[in-house]
């Protein structure tokens, strides 16, 4: 097998979020190390640099949607962005930058897949369910809604990026570590039948067993892609995230679902979104981000 490219696409962008800040997370990834401990990891890397769109004019919503038009371009970057990296067949990593670029993110990564007839399998990392919409968001932040605007449930700038809508179903969803999902939206993701796997899921039978389920009939042909909230994770190793939710997987439970991601050799894409340097201290959760990237690309912990 030929040496793994990745590509980082910088995405600084807090566009979507409900706080300023992730739009330092790129930055702050780079400076924890990222490119040289994924080229430890027997990686090649190119850094693309950041890509470049609206500074965030922070007004309030419109119609349920806050600043809409700067979502669509910085999503309609980030989508050319990623399908190129993907048609020269690189593995593109985002270094965001707030949860809303997954829409972009995960739309080139459907087209490719729709066009190479492969499976597309979305494990989403996370806190929130992230399936708000503009009925059902008492915000109005479009960071709260990507995986609707994925399914079709959002505005037409947002739901057609690929061209065509729905970019995807929800059945292709995996979401793990869910622990705060609002109202309305909670009906939303059950009418949906997105694949949730909450936190007492994983408190009940352990994350060994969650991640057993949530990566079930992989194959050879399944394009895999992880879309990494670092919300996902418990706030007292991981504070530098605008929406801490207490009670997340902690270190260990963090490593071993990286881990058994790795374990199936089919990770093709890669998010890491809403890092906040304002709300971390001393890079701590960027360090932990880039460690847990590392056992992503199969850096084992233990001594195998
Ligand atoms: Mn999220």
């Amino acid at each position: 097998m030929s040496t793994k490219t990745v590509s980082l696409i910088g995405v600084p962008t807090d566009i979507g979020a409900g706080h300023r800040g992730a739009s330092m997370g790129p930055e702050a990834l780079r400076v924890a190390n990222l490119f040289a401990r994924l080229q430890r990891c027997g990686l090649k890397v190119v850094d693309r640099g950041n890509l470049h769109g609206p500074l965030n004019p922070w007004q309030p919503p419109a119609d349920g949607y806050r600043h809409l038009d700067e979502v669509v371009a910085w999503n309609t970057a980030v989508y050319t962005a990623v399908h190129e990296e993907l048609q020269a067949g690189y593995l593109p990593i985002m270094l965001g930058g707030d949860h809303c670029l997954a829409i972009g993110s995960i739309s080139a990564v459907a087209r490719h897949c729709e066009d190479q007839g492969k499976k597309l399998r979305v494990l989403w990392l996370d806190a929130h369910t992230d399936f708000n919409t503009a009925l059902a968001t008492p915000s109005g932040n479009i960071h709260g809604m990507p995986v609707a605007c994925l399914c079709g449930n959002g505005p037409d700038a947002l739901t057609h990026l690929g061209g065509t809508k729905p970019a995807t179903k929800p059945d292709v969803f995996r979401q793990i570590g869910i622990r705060s999902v609002d109202a309305a939206e909670k009906k939303l993701v059950r009418e949906a039948s997105v694949g949730v796997y909450d936190m007492r899921h994983i408190d009940e039978v352990g994350m060994k067993r969650t991640m057993e389920e949530a990566l079930d009939d992989i194959d050879d042909n399944t394009h895999l892609h992880v879309s990494f909230d670092v919300d996902f994770l418990d706030p007292s190793i991981a504070p530098g995230v605008g929406t801490t939710v207490r009670g997340g997987p902690n270190y260990r439970e963090a490593q071993l679902c990286m881990e058994m991601i790795a374990d199936t050799g089919r990770l093709a894409s890669l998010d890491i979104v809403e890092l906040n340097p304002a709300y971390d201290k001393r890079n701590q959760t960027a360090k932990l981000a880039v460690d847990l990237v590392e056992s992503l690309f199969g850096k084992s912990t233990l001594i195998r």
